[in-house]
């Protein structure tokens, strides 16, 4: 499994052998989404197990059926539910089969499912790499940077957090809060103060003191106000004034217990606010990590990281790998 690496790590990384990662964190990322995938690991292992009651289970229509009806329940959606019940009914009709047989019929095609080029940030080719975090109110935008922060951080980067939800003066000290802990340099803006212009400073900041990463937060929005969307390419285009090609990345943090939800939200904001990845928080909170499925599906936007609780190590690069053993796996 390929851990964060950067083009900086390349150079530094003494610790870990080329490209892969050593057992204990191997264990640790994987041990931390089994934990966070906990619900919908239940929904999927003791649901479809239910199935089975007898020795074995005839693979017929009813059974195919019920299958469906249950992945559906991961979130996972209609389409992605009716593939796999039609690869096992193509396999498997009329024969009967073992619980085990169909959950690795399942795997196989969830991780199949799962893959996406590789999940790694977009670093920028000189100076530092601008990172703008969208999405609705609640999402965990403020959380996943300061997780996000304490990430890049540990890995050896120079962070500046930029404060710029400058709707609520909490949203700032919660930002505040997490730069604290982290260590790192934050730039806020006074109340109400112009986002763009705090946008703008932070991305400054960061230029003038050799930062490598700034991330900058934003107020929650919908993506049918437009006004507010507007404001996002504001700030896109002096972050970019000050740093070429900034901002590098555009990361979209979805709330992965809206399931469904989730998704139109992403169908809005990838359309209007030039996303180039998705930070699916709340994992840990939910039955419906299945909802990875169909936002991979649906959208060229690859799941760049995921939420795994509250706390500041509860962030973990998506892995394919991971993700799905944790799904599966007792
Ligand atoms: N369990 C869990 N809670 C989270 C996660 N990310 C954010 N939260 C919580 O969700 C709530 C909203 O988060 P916040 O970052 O303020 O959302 P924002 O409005 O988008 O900035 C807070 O109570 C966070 O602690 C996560 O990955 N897991
Ligand atoms: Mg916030």
């Amino acid at each position: 499994m390929a851990f964060w690496r950067s083009k900086k790590d390349d150079a530094a990384s003494t610790s870990s052998s080329e490209g892969s990662t050593t057992e204990g964190e191997q264990t640790g990322v994987l041990g931390r989404f089994r934990q966070g995938l906990k619900k919908t690991r239940q929904v999927l292992g003791t649901d479809i197990r239910d199935l089975f009651k007898d020795e074995g289970r005839l693979v017929d229509e009813q059974f195919l059926k019920d299958l469906f009806a249950r992945l559906v329940r991961t979130d996972m959606g209609a389409g992605p539910a009716a593939k796999i019940r039609d690869d096992i009914g193509k396999r498997f009709r009329a024969r009967r089969v073992e619980f085990d047989e169909i959950l690795d019929a399942i795997r196989q095609q969830i991780r199949e499912m799962l893959q996406q080029e590789r999940a790694d940030l977009k670093w920028a080719e000189s100076g530092p790499t601008v990172i703008m975090v969208v999405g609705v109110n609640g999402s965990g935008k403020t959380t996943s940077i300061g997780k996000l922060a304490n990430f890049l951080h540990k890995e050896g980067h120079k962070v500046v957090l930029g404060a710029g939800d400058t709707f609520r003066a909490a949203a700032v000290e919660q930002l505040t809060v997490w730069a604290g802990r982290i260590g790192c340099e934050i730039v806020t803006g006074k109340p109400q103060a112009d986002p763009a212009s705090v946008a703008f400073q932070t991305v400054e900041k960061a230029v003038e003191s050799g930062a490598d990463v700034a991330i900058i937060d934003t107020a929650g929005r919908l993506q049918t106000q437009t006004h507010l969307m507007s404001q996002l390419e504001k700030i896109r285009r002096v972050a970019g004034k000050r740093c070429e090609g900034a901002p590098h990345e555009t990361l979209l943090v979805l709330d992965a217990t809206a399931g469904q939800n989730a998704i139109s939200q992403a169908r809005g904001f990838s359309e209007a606010a030039e996303c180039t990845g998705i930070v699916l928080a709340k994992l840990d909170g939910s039955a419906k990590g299945g909802v990875v499925i169909p936002i991979l599906e649906q959208f060229s936007l690859p799941v760049k990281f995921v939420g795994l609780g509250e706390g500041i190590d509860d962030l973990a690069r998506f892995d394919t790998d991971a993700f799905t053993d944790a799904l599966f796996t007792e």
